[in-house]
């Protein structure tokens, strides 16, 4: 950011504070490098000037709608103006054309009706307060008059509103292209419906969000040529599994199997279910219920959602069949057994539970519990079967259960895209991306890694929108951009996904290679990026390894990588599934070829991961992008709360803070020639009388003694730093004049 130069005593500046991360005061005294600050709440701090900022005196108490409105674009002017918008309910703030949306974690109804989105439709972006049905609009209309697809990007961390805002987003897309009047089940209806079934499916309580998605998903909304909606695919990344088996307080397993629970007494008859504490993949938490959601009710909704989206009756039952089975599964329990290292059933209660999974999964029961506690292992002399001790029959368990729960969302994901129907000859399409936002934890695993790795790959496609507009914006007012730099993270990219030597490569070959362990593939990493200026190895770790991310320093546990990287049905599971009686449960396991079935081959999930990455910037890169940061302004989830460093921290991991930077690395401060004036004229009275505008504008700037500034054809275009310069100037001359009337006052006396 633009270090200010010309700071001098009285100047109003922001100085680091430890509590409020930025505070304002005044500048009391300068010595050397350092100024003294009297600060608003009344302590006086020393501070290096290089790392203060100029304060704008003259912004409306209110705030600016657009971040690039601000005299001072830095840091702590961007958090004041958000903070006191928020203060205000003023939820929307633009930065440019990137919408900031902070979540106001209380309905605001009258902000997304209907007459809201009359207002928006076909208004100038900028004309009415900020808004993503005015992103939305703007999408709309590009996508028809210069008949370009689009797409709008929406990030931010866990809780901050991605969903919520992708949802509205739709709503407007849906308002704006569908067919009014039309009966039954319409297009638009069917995309919009598909969010209640994904959630009911994909979402979980979390620590973070009682309603937190649980997959990354691109919905690509397509459009024919009079601009009506005509198809949709719903494109879905990474499901996290082990939510299935394993889940801890405060946090739930996936929504649809405590609605299943609560669901009218035939059906959960039927399923032989009842109080969800009675099932282990629920009861290893406390937590049954979500503040202000009714599960019984949530089922019909589902239901109801299913029945538009086209999954008919038959097929609902199958899929809640199948959930069913994955509770009682989870209750099957082992011990030991006749044999050495073999395991049986525990008890009456697990024969109970087997043989209802058995009914439900429509299976020979024998089968299934062979395929729970026994392996087969081809040799060369033939098949010899081995029995697994208690503990590996119940991850054998967990297995099952987690690789059938996937298989579902993806069928209800394949069900949802072919019954919605893809237009083959659309126009062209709106894309709403709602993906997970950076994360770093105290531990930090291989999902972190695959999410990190999607918020570089964004960012660096964000970095390069914003700086293509802000060029582009140079290219128009005619001026030189030449000497503008910016800094791609593009090294880190190939850290993890260069093939052959990246990350993900070194843990397949990891993966494939029999012997190896964490440890091996620890030192690989190490030994490999030795120098790399984006790869640490902590001190005294063994198998934890840093990665500089555009947003900060991540430790990752290499831990459980190799396990959770290997992605294959176990081949016993595999044949028991196939041979259901149901249609629909064989389905879900169609049979490999013979070849591949008995080796249960390797297939990666990193590799998988990144290719689907990689066709999603593809996508995305023949479309003209839109961004939406989700800002979640407190991390107790209540309105009215603004934390501060909470708050930098995700403008930084959301790279507003880089959009920012790269603005200031040109010209971060644009003023039109009017503008200019307004504000400057009095510098140079001299030259406001016979000069036209932009002479004068350039007069006051030499005038001044400015360096490196550029007029364009309608504005002036100064350095970072420079209107700090020139507004001190501006606060000297009204000081003098001030002190001038107070002399003239006291003479007169
Ligand atoms: P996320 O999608 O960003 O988190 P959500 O969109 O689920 O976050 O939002 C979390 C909660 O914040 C919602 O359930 C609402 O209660 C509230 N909220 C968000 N946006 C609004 C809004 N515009 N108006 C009112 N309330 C809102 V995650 O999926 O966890 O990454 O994984
Ligand atoms: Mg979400």
């Amino acid at each position: 950011m633009g270090t200010p130069v010309n700071i001098i005593v009285g100047s109003h500046v922001w100085v680091e504070d430890p509590e409020i991360a930025w505070i304002d005061g005044q500048v009391a005294e300068i010595k050397g490098s350092d100024a003294t600050i009297v600060t608003a709440n009344e302590k006086t701090i020393v501070a290096a000037i290089s790392s203060i900022y100029p304060k704008d005196t003259e912004a409306p108490p209110s705030g600016v709608d657009d971040m690039t409105k601000l005299a001072y674009l830095h840091e702590p002017g961007v958090l004041y103006n958000l903070a006191c918008r928020y203060g205000l309910n003023e939820i929307y703030t633009y930065t440019g054309n990137i919408l900031i949306a902070v979540n106001p974690f209380r309905r605001l109804p009258h902000l997304y009706d209907t007459s809201m989105m009359e207002q928006y439709k076909g208004a100038a972006f900028g004309e009415l307060s900020p808004h993503l049905f005015a992103v939305a609009d703007t999408c709309y209309r590009s996508m028809i008059n210069e008949d370009e697809s689009q797409s709008i990007l929406v990030s931010g961390e866990s809780g901050a509103g991605k969903t919520e805002t992708t949802k509205m987003l739709m709503r407007y897309l849906a308002f704006m292209g569908g067919r009014s009047g039309a009966e039954g089940r319409t297009v638009e209806q069917q995309v919009l419906e598909s969010n209640p079934v994904l959630e009911a499916f994909g979402n979980a309580k979390t620590v973070k969000n009682n309603n937190s998605s649980r997959f990354g998903k691109f919905v690509e909304i397509q459009f024919d040529r009079h601009g009506k909606i005509s198809g949709a695919a719903v494109r879905t990344y990474l499901l996290e599994r082990s939510r299935v088996c394993q889940v801890s307080d405060p946090e739930r397993n996936y929504h649809c199997f405590y609605m299943l629970c609560a669901a009218p007494p035939e059906d959960a008859k039927k399923y032989k279910l009842g109080d969800p504490r009675t099932f282990h993949y629920l009861n290893q938490t406390n937590c049954y219920e979500v503040a202000n959601v009714d599960d019984a009710r949530e089922y019909l909704e589902t239901r109801k959602a299913m029945d538009v989206v086209g999954i008919n009756q038959d097929e609902q039952d199958a899929i809640f069949r199948v959930v069913a089975a994955i509770l009682h599964l989870g209750n099957i329990d082992f011990i030991k057994g006749k044999d050495i290292d073999s395991s049986k059933l525990k008890d009456e209660k697990s024969a109970y539970h087997l043989q209802t999974v058995a009914e439900l999964l429509m299976c020979d029961k024998k089968a299934l519990e062979d395929s729970l506690c026994k392996r087969v292992i081809v040799t060369p002399d033939g098949n010899i079967t081995k029995p697994l001790d208690p503990a590996a029959a119940t991850t054998s368990r967990d297995a099952l259960a987690k690789t059938i729960y996937s298989r579902l969302f993806d069928w209800i994901v394949d069900k949802i895209n072919s019954s919605i129907g893809q237009d083959p000859d659309a126009k062209s399409i709106i894309g709403v991306l709602d993906i997970y936002g950076f994360e770093t934890f105290k531990i930090n695993s291989f999902e972190q890694l695959c999410i990190n790795l999607t918020n570089e790959k964004l960012q660096q496609h964000f970095n390069q929108h914003v700086f293509k507009m802000e060029q582009e914006e140079y290219t128009r007012e005619e001026i030189d951009w030449s000497y503008v730099e910016f800094v791609d993270n593009q090294d880190v990219l190939d850290l993890i996904e260069k093939k052959p030597g990246g990350i993900i490569a070194l843990l397949d070959e990891a993966c494939m290679f029999p012997k190896s362990t964490h440890e091996t593939f620890a030192q690989k990493m190490y030994q490999t990026y030795k120098g790399h200026k984006r790869f640490s190895k902590p001190k005294l770790a063994r198998t934890d390894f840093t990665i500089n991310h555009y947003a900060g320093d991540v430790t990752y546990q290499a831990d459980q990588f190799l396990d959770k990287n290997k992605d294959y049905v176990i081949a016993e599971h595999q044949d028991l599934l196939t041979a259901s009686r149901c249609p629909f449960v064989a389905n879900l396991f169609p049979s490999l070829p013979e070849e591949t079935s008995k080796q249960s081959k390797f297939s990666s999930i990193g590799t998988r991961f990144k290719q689907q990455l990689q066709s999603l910037m593809e996508t995305l890169s023949t479309t003209e992008p839109h961004y939406i940061r989700c800002i979640k302004p407190n991390a107790v989830l209540k309105p009215g709360i603004f934390e501060n460093f909470n708050v930098l921290n995700q403008l930084r991991c959301g790279g507003v803070l880089e959009a920012i930077r790269i603005s200031c690395a040109g010209y971060p401060t644009k003023r039109t020639f009017d503008e200019f004036l307004d504000r400057f004229g009095m510098l140079a009275p001299d030259v406001l009388d016979g000069y036209e505008e932009k002479s004068a504008c350039i007069a006051i700037c030499d005038k001044m003694g400015l360096k490196g500034y550029q007029i364009g054809k309608t504005k002036v275009f100064l350095r970072a730093g420079q209107m700090a310069e020139l507004d001190a100037r501006r606060a000297e001359i009204l000081s003098l004049a001030a002190r001038r009337i107070q002399r003239q006052i006291r003479t007169h006396l």
